[in-house]
């Protein structure tokens, strides 16, 4: 029998050892500059941060044509990728380790975001109920356009050039984001993958373009330094699957090859629908490691590390709120509590200024 881990005990991911568990959850905040690039502000908040075992960034876009929020940050441009290198410096300089999350929104975004003003791209031409965020306010979502097969290959290197960039920008590796309703998400899951080329109509093919996805990462990545995100039953972005636990059962058997850093897991529905996955069962069939995300206390994560049914724990609104949300749960200090009015957009009201522990 393995033994027995805690919140604070290091972790090897690949060539690198974090020094505890406890992840910043990766946490779109709408504060990037002009051009989509991170600035001094960002490099604050990053770095205020520095002592999670490992940082994932908010959900960068890997192409222009993957944007669908106003004032998120890219990996696609120079400027962007220098904006980057002055947050991964300024984190590695206090000790930290701090990972990208790699972005294509798909059908989830609005042509006043696209490049010359085009439709949003999606595995089928299905529309998402509600609205977009725009720079002109909410906007209805629009029906987007269908990618041809032919197109896949580009989609694809998107993601191995944003990789690539993602290098240069110096950070210790990448997460693919394929979940939350968006691009890969929207081809994993039955409700918007209606093709029937290769890349639909079978398990198989609905995670063809994930697998491939990961591939032309690997191209630029050693396997440990890589992780990939799922959400198989989140209605965030109105996405669906009719069998979420079939689906993602297998999705995780496929993932197995790749010898990933880990699998990170967003257990639940974000919109607070009831959770019918049994998370045991993509635990159990993923042979890395298993970060676990999705409301955990200190006590529900320690629990969970402790009896072997997650390796890592990411936290998103209590990172917010508590920057040294690490020394906090080493004293078993009281926590700032999050104030969701300022999650998204504005300045460092809300971003950098919640306040560290009294002792710190
Ligand atoms: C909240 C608001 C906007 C985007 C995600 C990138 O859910 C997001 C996101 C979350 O992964």
């Amino acid at each position: 029998m393995s033994a027995t881990h805690s919140l604070f005990s290091p972790l090897q991911l690949g060539s690198m050892e974090i020094p505890n568990r406890i992840v910043m959850a990766p946490l779109t905040r709408n504060r990037a500059g002009e051009h989509n690039a991170p600035r001094q502000l960002n490099v604050e908040y990053y770095t205020q941060r520095a002592s999670a075992g490992l940082i994932i960034t908010e959900a960068s876009q890997v192409s222009a044509q993957g944007v669908g929020y106003p004032a998120t940050p890219g990996i696609h441009h120079s400027i962007q990728v220098n904006g980057w290198r002055t947050v991964t410096d300024a984190v590695h300089d206090k000790g930290g380790h701090i990972f990208l999350q790699l972005w294509h929104v798909g059908r989830v975004s609005h042509p006043s975001m696209q490049p010359d003003g085009e439709l949003p791209v999606a595995p089928s031409a299905i529309k998402p109920a509600g609205e977009c965020i725009t720079y002109e306010g909410p906007q209805a979502f629009v029906e987007p356009r269908a990618l041809e097969t032919d197109e896949i290959p580009g989609i694809v290197d998107q993601y191995r050039v944003a990789a690539k960039n993602a290098k240069v920008a110096g950070f210790d590796g990448v997460e693919i984001h394929a979940a939350n309703g968006y691009l890969l998400d929207q081809f994993l899951r039955d409700g918007t993958n209606h093709r029937q080329d290769n890349y639909g109509g079978s398990l198989e093919n609905q995670i063809r373009l994930l697998t491939e996805v990961i591939d032309a990462v690997l191209e630029e990545w050693e396997p440990g330094r890589v992780g990939v995100r799922i959400s198989p039953e989140n209605t965030f972005n109105d996405i669906k699957d009719s069998k979420p636990q079939i689906t993602f059962n297998f999705i995780t058997e496929k993932l197995n090859s790749f010898g990933l850093a880990y699998l990170h897991v967003l257990e639940g529905d974000m919109m607070g629908g009831d959770s019918v996955v049994d998370y045991a069962q993509i635990r159990s069939r993923f042979n890395g490691n298993y970060m676990a995300n999705c409301g955990y206390t200190q006590e529900k994560a320690q629990t969970s590390i402790q009896e072997g049914r997650s390796d890592l724990v990411a936290f998103g609104s209590l990172y917010i709120a508590n920057p040294d949300l690490v020394e906090r749960f080493e004293e078993h200090s009281d926590l700032n509590t999050p104030n969701p009015e300022t999650f998204y957009g504005g300045d460092a009201q809300g971003y950098t200024d919640y306040p560290f522990r009294e002792s710190a």
